[in-house]
């Protein structure tokens, strides 16, 4: 469309989980205007301070344009030089078939950052270079994240993403642990304008309950808020399904037809009383009754929890224990509760189950999940010598020396490899280290369709976004960068190569087969879409089980002996409880992770990566807000300024991670003008759910010191 020399362009934010529509406003070359689409059937108009970044991200004078060749310069320092892409494309094309050749396939490792699930190239295009590179040292964002849902998913329901959504707009009872959805939009859990749906859940006389060591922005929302002590909420969980034991309140509703395993669960939780539960997290006994009675009793309920309990020490027990409560109250697969999605591109039939335990790393003997292994054992790997070992990195969309436990020590380890490939717009803290760096078209040169977050939405919608700008001369999409870079290294490697469709014509092709497709009343293709340019509505979720389910006979299984096994684990750790400071994360709304600090209109105002600590810690050290105070863990130290606060819980403090800019050889202006310090310079690499390998980020013990 176009208005005099002002084109409206629609597009969906694909910066975090929400999916907002948006409407863009360009004139020639320039954005003019970026705001919500009122007419967008899942965020109905709603955009939180991230959106107009997308102009910023796009503008950005340190965004790489061409790819950089690392060189030592004569003074023996490093620089990074711009080169043409035939000779970047054939360097790193080169270094894979190098070490594959004389090392096999596992000498080559893989990072994958978050923003590589929000950029449809890149999902659709990775195996046209990995398909050559089956290595086992594959790695990613996962395992500092939401790895615990997958593996509960595919053990219960039988698909690592079969994950049930929270149907906000019809419950009454709604137990939030570990997320704070007013500063991050939600996750595994797409909700746009989450704050308003908040707000009509209490209106409606529902109730939202927060349990987490901070009071959060939603704490603050909610009709009550708990703190609990980082890293015990699986004793909170579990003394919750012993009170639905207990008290007789297990009914299961239609779900009794199709779920094993109610016995094993009720024997495993036998002793595992609200008084017991109370001792571990500091909520009363009477609280952890009452809030399995409302819970059990209410029309249709919730249990949700999110990273603050999926990385700590028990995530997977976590998880475990809230896809329990939902299942014994009734309230899985019903309108109210939590549901399974129904998406246009079905990822549950698109992909594979996952897996687990098939092999483990080589240095802690940590498990894969899904043919990846633990972020937390990447430094490991390349360090640890012998057959396996990794000798050529490749990191895409992702900045693991911020991002995975013991940063330091991978900003080490990073230096130690033959050779690194980064697919990035950034020479960050992790790409500062790669020998070539090949940069994707920034978004708004790229079209998009979102694989993967329509599998997570609270409606099911469809909605394809065209490029706003054409793409610059000589510049490549990520995808095409894969594709490139997977035909180079076949033609080494002497095989074949993969075909290149462009990512809509896979997309059109999995719209047109599956439910919404050819064969239903709903015609949707890549067509169809964009003659609806703010999405297609698909109605709200629904019912789908037993057939959803993806478990032989089609069951939910509730016994998961991995788990009932962990409950035992957690019953003798002499550690689960123990007192002293627990650091935990936090995220504000106009962060992203560590990668969007370099636009100014969101790193404004106050600092935001000061150390949080309750009044009544600071009065007892004899301490005040303004002060420098030294935080140390078993791996390291930091110094940072202290802010007062009775936001968090005594005996927890409270860092964000992402920050820590300002290390030499990067470019990004802004962001190194505002360094901050890196709270995973601090977290630990052994300090793990154990079960998952998943790190456990919130809840580690450090010692603080007023030096
Ligand atoms: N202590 C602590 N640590 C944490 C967390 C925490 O809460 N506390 N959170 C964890 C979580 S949930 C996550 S997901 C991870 C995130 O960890 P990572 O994914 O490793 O890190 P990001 O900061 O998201 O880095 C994203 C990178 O992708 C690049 N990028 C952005 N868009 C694109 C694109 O379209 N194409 C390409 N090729 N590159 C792109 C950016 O330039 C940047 O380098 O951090 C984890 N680490
Ligand atoms: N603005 C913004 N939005 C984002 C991101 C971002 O960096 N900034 N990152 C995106 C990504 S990659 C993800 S994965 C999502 C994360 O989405 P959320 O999980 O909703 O985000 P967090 O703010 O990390 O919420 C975790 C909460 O857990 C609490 N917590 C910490 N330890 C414990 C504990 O032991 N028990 C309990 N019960 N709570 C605990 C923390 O205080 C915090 O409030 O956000 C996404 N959206
Ligand atoms: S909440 Fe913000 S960052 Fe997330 S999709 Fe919406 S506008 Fe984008
Ligand atoms: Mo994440």
């Amino acid at each position: 469309m176009t208005k005099g020399s002002i084109e409206v362009h629609h597009r969906v934010c694909h910066l975090c989980e929400a999916m907002c529509g948006l409407v863009i406003k360009t004139e020639r070359s320039k954005v003019v205007d970026i705001r919500g689409d009122q007419d967008d059937p899942l965020s109905r108009g709603h955009v939180c301070p991230k959106a107009i970044s997308l102009q910023d991200i796009h503008e950005d004078p340190d965004r790489l344009r061409k790819p950089l060749k690392r060189i030592r310069t004569v003074a023996g320092e490093y620089q990074h030089e711009e080169i043409e892409w035939s000779e970047a494309l054939d360097l790193a094309a080169d270094a894979l078939a190098s070490a594959i050749q004389q090392h096999g396939v596992d000498a080559v490792g893989a990072y994958f950052g978050n923003p590589s699930v929000h950029n449809y190239g890149m999902l659709t295009h990775q195996r046209n270079l990995f398909r050559h590179i089956r290595t086992r040292n594959r790695f990613s964002a996962t395992s500092v994240d939401q790895l615990p849902h997958h593996l509960v998913s595919m053990w219960m329901f039988g698909h690592m993403l079969l994950n049930p959504i929270p149907d906000i707009d019809r419950t009454r009872y709604f137990l939030m642990l570990g997320a704070n959805p007013l500063a991050s939009n939600g996750s595994i859990w797409t909700v746009p304008d989450v704050r308003r749906r908040i707000k009509d859940l209490t209106a409606r006389g529902g109730k939202l309950v927060v349990i987490d060591p901070r009071r959060t922005e939603t704490a603050e929302l909610a009709s009550e808020h708990h703190f609990i002590r980082p890293g015990t909420d699986a004793a909170f969980l579990l003394a919750i399904i012993h009170v639905l034991f207990r008290d007789s309140l297990v009914a299961l509703g239609p779900l009794a037809n199709f779920t094993d395993g109610i016995d094993e669960v009720r024997e495993a939780v036998q002793a595992l009383t609200p008084k017991w539960g109370s001792e571990a997290t500091g909520i009363s006994a009477s609280e952890i009754v009452r809030i399995a009675h409302e819970l059990a009793a209410a029309e249709a309920g919730i249990c949700y929890g999110r990273m603050g309990v999926s990385t700590q020490a028990y995530g997977t027990l976590c998880q475990w224990a809230i896809q329990v409560i939902n299942v014994l109250t009734g309230n899985l697969d019903k309108p109210g509760g939590s549901l399974f999605t129904q998406p246009a591109m079905d990822q549950v039939v698109n992909s594979s189950p996952g897996g687990f335990a098939r092999f483990t790393s080589r240095g802690r003997g940590l498990p894969e999940f899904n043919y990846e292994l633990p972020a937390a054992a990447l430094a490991d790997e390349i360090r640890t010598p012998g057959e396996g070992q990794i000798k050529v990195m490749f990191t895409g969309a992702g900045n693991p020396v911020l991002s995975t436990p013991n940063g330091r020590a991978l900003d080490e380890a990073l230096e130690e490899v033959d050779f690194m490939i980064s697919l990035d717009p950034a020479l960050n803290e992790t790409t500062r280290h790669a020998d070539i760096i090949l940069p994707p078209t920034s978004p708004l040169e790229h079209d998009h369709y979102d694989i993967a977050f329509h599998n997570l939405a609270i409606r099911n919608t469809s909605r394809y976004s065209p490029a706003v700008f054409s793409k610059p001369e000589g510049a490549l999409h990520d995808w095409e960068i894969f594709a490139e870079l997977g035909d180079r290294l076949a033609d080494r490697l002497g095989v074949e190569s993969v075909p290149h469709l462009a990512p809509h014509k896979i997309v059109d092709a999995a719209l047109r087969n599956g439910p919404y497709g050819d064969d239903s009343g709903w015609g949707l293709s890549i067509d169809t879409l964009r003659a609806n340019p703010s999405g297609i509505d698909l109605g709200e979720l629904q019912p789908t089980c037993p057939q959803r389910l993806q478990t032989p006979g089609k069951r939910i299984a509730l016994a998961v002996p991995e788990v009932l096994a962990d409950i035992k684990r957690l019953l003798s750790d002499k550690t689960h409880n123990s007192r002293g400071y627990r650091l935990i994360g936090r995220r504000h709304v106009r962060d992203n992770n560590s990668w969007m600090h370099n636009h100014q209109r969101l790193v404004k105002g106050k600092p935001r990566y000061h150390l949080l600590m309750h009044p009544d810690d600071v009065a007892e050290e004899g301490w005040e807000t303004g002060m420098q105070i030294t935080i140390s863990s078993r791996v390291g130290q930091l110094s940072t300024t202290l802010m007062i606060s009775d936001e968090v819980m005594p005996g927890v403090v409270s860092l964000p991670h992402g920050y820590g800019h300002g290390l030499k050889g990067t470019r990004s202006a802004i962001a190194n003008a505002n360094a901050g310090v890196s709270c995973n310079d601090i977290t630990d690499e052994h300090f793990l759910d154990q079960l998952s390998g998943n790190a456990a980020i919130n809840g580690v013990p450090v010692e603080l010191s007023g030096a």
